[in-house]
């Protein structure tokens, strides 16, 4: 039998009656007004078949969409709405921050896919298996950085949030940038009434990204410092039940491994439910 979400039937039915009621009423109208020149017994049995037409054709429409299996969508990009059909409930990982701070390229990187590399403009999900006997999959959720919104969309619905960070918005200057710094934090400060109002989630893990850069710079010690300060922040914050943190570097395969086995361990204690 096909799955359907049937919890959700009642709502959804509600919201068809309430949209056809009007309709149902403009009718009822006009076989009131039919009933001035019609014999009562043929309006009322006109009226009749209206109105039971009428609820069946609401209780039809409203019909729970279908589940869709999750098979249709491993290896290529999908939607929110996608994930939403989808006949197994998945956790959700969605890597946030500022534009241009590795966001993408640590999804690739971690998927040894090779994306021809430009700057991401709307929101899109990939489901990545973790083999396993069974296997386990997660939704990777990324956006564009620029647009807070959709950063803040995303994050609204992990389960585990990536947070990246960096010193500058280059990929080959070491300087550390103040202003880039403070970007960072408007961002945290903009997010954190979001994540309160979805509550607690799950894990965050913060990453003080482009390390290969930085680390040998002559600002190392105030990017450190920043960070140090920073990562204080979020942990104090409360936003999640854990919290971890660590210096890293998309181009450091030993770096984006240590990530990947973070958010295996995380899936593995996932409960699914189906
Ligand atoms: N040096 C260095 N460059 C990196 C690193 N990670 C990413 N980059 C570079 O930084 C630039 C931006 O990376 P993206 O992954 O596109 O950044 P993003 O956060 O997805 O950006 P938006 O899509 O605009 O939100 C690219 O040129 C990457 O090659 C890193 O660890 N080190
Ligand atoms: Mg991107």
């Amino acid at each position: 039998m096909t799955k359907r979400d049937w919890a959700s039937w009642p709502g959804r039915l509600g919201k068809k009656i309430e949209s056809t009621s009007g309709r149902v009423a403009i009718v009822s109208g006009m076989a009131a007004a039919a009933g001035l020149v019609l014999a009562t017994p043929t309006v009322l049995a006109v009226g009749g078949v209206v109105t039971v037409g009428a609820l069946i054709a609401a209780l039809v429409q409203s019909f729970p969409e279908k589940k869709r299996s999750i098979s249709e969508f491993i290896g290529g990009q999908c939607s929110l709405e996608d994930l939403d059909s989808l006949d197994l409930k998945i956790p959700r990982l969605a890597v946030v921050g500022v534009t241009q701070s590795g966001k993408s390229t640590f999804l690739s990187t971690a998927q040894q896919i090779n994306h021809v590399h430009r700057r991401t403009n709307k929101i899109y999900a990939e489901i990545m298996t973790l083999p396993g006997a069974p296997a386990k999959y997660v939704a990777l959720l990324d956006g564009d950085g620029e647009k807070y919104m959709q950063q803040f969309e995303i994050a609204a619905k992990a389960d585990y949030l990536v947070v990246f960070v960096d010193h500058n918005i280059s990929s080959s200057s070491g300087d550390c940038i103040a202003s880039r710094l403070r970007e960072h934090e408007q961002f945290k400060d903009q997010m954190e009434p979001v994540l309160r109002q979805r509550g607690t989630i799950e894990r965050i893990y913060l990453l003080m990204n482009k390390r290969d850069i930085w680390e040998a710079g002559s600002d190392a010690a105030m990017a450190s410092s920043w960070f140090d300060a920073f990562a204080k922040d979020y942990s104090k914050s409360g936003l999640s039940k854990t919290f971890a943190y660590s210096n890293h570097s998309n181009k450091n395969t030993t770096d984006t491994a240590a990530v990947m086995q973070d958010i295996r361990d995380f899936v593995s204690k996932w409960k699914v439910i189906s």
